[in-house]
């Protein structure tokens, strides 16, 4: 099938049977036991919850449906031959688990551009929002805002069987992913520009015309935005706790929101919304602002062209100042991450004489040595924040507080497939249990 939602007619009855399969067959086999400590200690690393558009690997990174981000970077449809793949394209991956041909994923390029439209309500909300509120916060007003357009709520209300859930589920998840560039694009020039509202390109793809409505048309930032979308577009694991706000990186993410509140069948907006309120924490979305600080700190304290003693020194400065080097470790990746190798390749083949692309690289050559030395860094290598804002410096989206958002657009794509297929597979209301410290102190005793 050319379209996406035929494609998941045909899909989801089989995929139906195999959950019911494994359910059968595999229901009691128990996955991880769960401590004391780990209850205290934000549920990391406890496995309950159903996650299908990707997967972390200690070693080399995510994968989306199993495909890794240089896999993807090969298999996936790309307008050009050497370009960037299309992020239309791996929606298509994340829904259906198949890598779709060029036409398919132009298909979801148009389908998406026939969705796009924003109700007008939508800036009259912004508008009423006072000058200086953070973008994330108008971008959630405006998700928020957007959802009176839900077709689930409708659905819902007006009696839908459960087995159609998906559908209306569905045509939210599009509309939202469709919308979001455009909603993102209005804060852009009203918070950071003349306030003029960019009318969208229907000739552009997906990320191209994101950019166009900022008010970027270089072509090779078109590229840089469809790479950038791809490898932010989904989480690594899960987990299963509302207010969470940690880490996306080892999993425990905004998204646990988002799940949370998708399985009381709160409609993809409300969902989605809940998810982004946890991105905006300041542990989770604004990494990839911090790192752009502490470069710019590098910059203005010893020079764009700081030597690797120098930086060595800056580096140990800043551990000494009981401070993190932002950019740097993982919760649970092992090596670089492949986020961060990807951007470093597009910087050497797109602008490798930009002084700060130097920097971060000699930066690369300095810090893993120091955090190793410090004898307590599980992970010295660089992760997907080190290099972003570099990257968007360049082509001159320089507004740092807006980063955030950008991760919030791309993010659309995997939080929402999730959640079309929690509702294809009947997956219920999320309910972890939760203990008072007493509870655990008389179990405990009781042992
Ligand atoms: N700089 C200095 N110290 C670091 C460090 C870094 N980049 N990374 C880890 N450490 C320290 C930890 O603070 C911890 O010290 P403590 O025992 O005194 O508290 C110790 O090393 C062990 O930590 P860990 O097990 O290696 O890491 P973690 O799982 O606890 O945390 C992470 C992972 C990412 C939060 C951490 O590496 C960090 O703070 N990095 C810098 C900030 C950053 O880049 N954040 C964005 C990461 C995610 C992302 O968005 N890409």
């Amino acid at each position: 099938a050319s379209d996406l939602q035929t494609r998941l007619r045909e899909l989801i009855p089989e995929e139906q049977a195999r959950l019911k399969e494994i359910r059968k067959k595999y229901g009691n086999v128990v996955l991880g036991e769960t401590t004391v400590d780990m209850a205290i200690g934000g549920m990391r690393g406890i496995k309950g919850m159903i996650w299908e558009p990707s997967l972390l690997d200690a070693n080399e990174g995510i994968r989306f449906r199993g495909f890794s981000i240089p896999e993807c970077q090969k298999l996936l449809p790309k307008i050009k031959p050497d370009g960037e793949p299309l992020p239309e394209g791996l929606l298509w991956l994340l829904m259906t688990g198949e890598v779709p041909t060029i036409e398919q994923a132009l298909a979801v390029s148009e389908e998406l551009k026939s969705r796009a439209k924003v109700p007008g309500h939508v800036e009259r909300v912004l508008n009423a929002l006072p000058s200086g509120t953070h973008p994330m916060t108008q971008f959630t007003a405006g998700i928020m805002a957007l959802q009176t357009e839900s077709v689930f709520a409708k659905a819902y209300a007006g009696g839908i069987h459960k087995s159609r859930y998906w559908e209306p589920c569905y045509e939210d998840a599009m509309d939202c992913i469709a919308r979001v560039p455009a909603l993102a694009a209005m804060i852009y020039r009203k918070t950071f520009k003349d306030g003029k509202v960019l009318p969208g390109d229907n000739n552009l793809d997906y990320s191209g015309n994101f950019a166009h409505m900022m008010g970027f048309d270089d072509p090779q930032f078109h590229e840089l935005m469809r790479l950038y979308i791809v490898i932010h577009s989904a989480k690594y694991k899960l987990a299963p706790v509302a207010g969470a706000m940690n880490d996306k990186e080892d999993g425990r993410s905004y998204w646990s929101e988002g799940e949370m509140v998708g399985s009381a069948l709160s409609d993809p907006y409300l969902s989605f919304a809940a998810g982004m309120n946890g991105l905006a924490g300041p542990l989770h979305g604004l990494a990839n602002q911090e790192c752009l600080r502490w470069l710019r700190h590098v910059v203005d304290e010893i020079g764009v062209g700081a030597s690797k003693d120098e930086l060595q020194q800056f580096v140990q400065d800043t551990l000494k100042a009981g401070k993190v080097v932002p950019g740097f470790g993982h919760a649970v990746l092992r090596k670089t991450d492949p986020r961060y190798t990807c951007q470093r390749e597009f910087a050497l083949k797109h602008l490798s004489d930009n002084p700060m692309v130097k920097l971060v690289s000699n930066v690369y050559e300095v810090v893993p040595d120091v955090l190793l030395k410090t004898g307590k860094v599980n992970n010295p290598w660089p992760n997907v924040d080190a290099h972003s804002g570099v990257l968007l410096q360049h082509y001159g989206l320089t507004e740092e507080n807006f980063y955030t958002v950008l991760f919030g657009v791309s993010r659309a794509m995997g939080v929402l497939t999730q959640l079309v297929w929690d509702r294809a597979l009947g997956l219920p209301i999320e309910r972890p249990k939760s203990l008072t410290t007493k509870a655990i102190v008389e179990f405990c005793e009781k042992k």
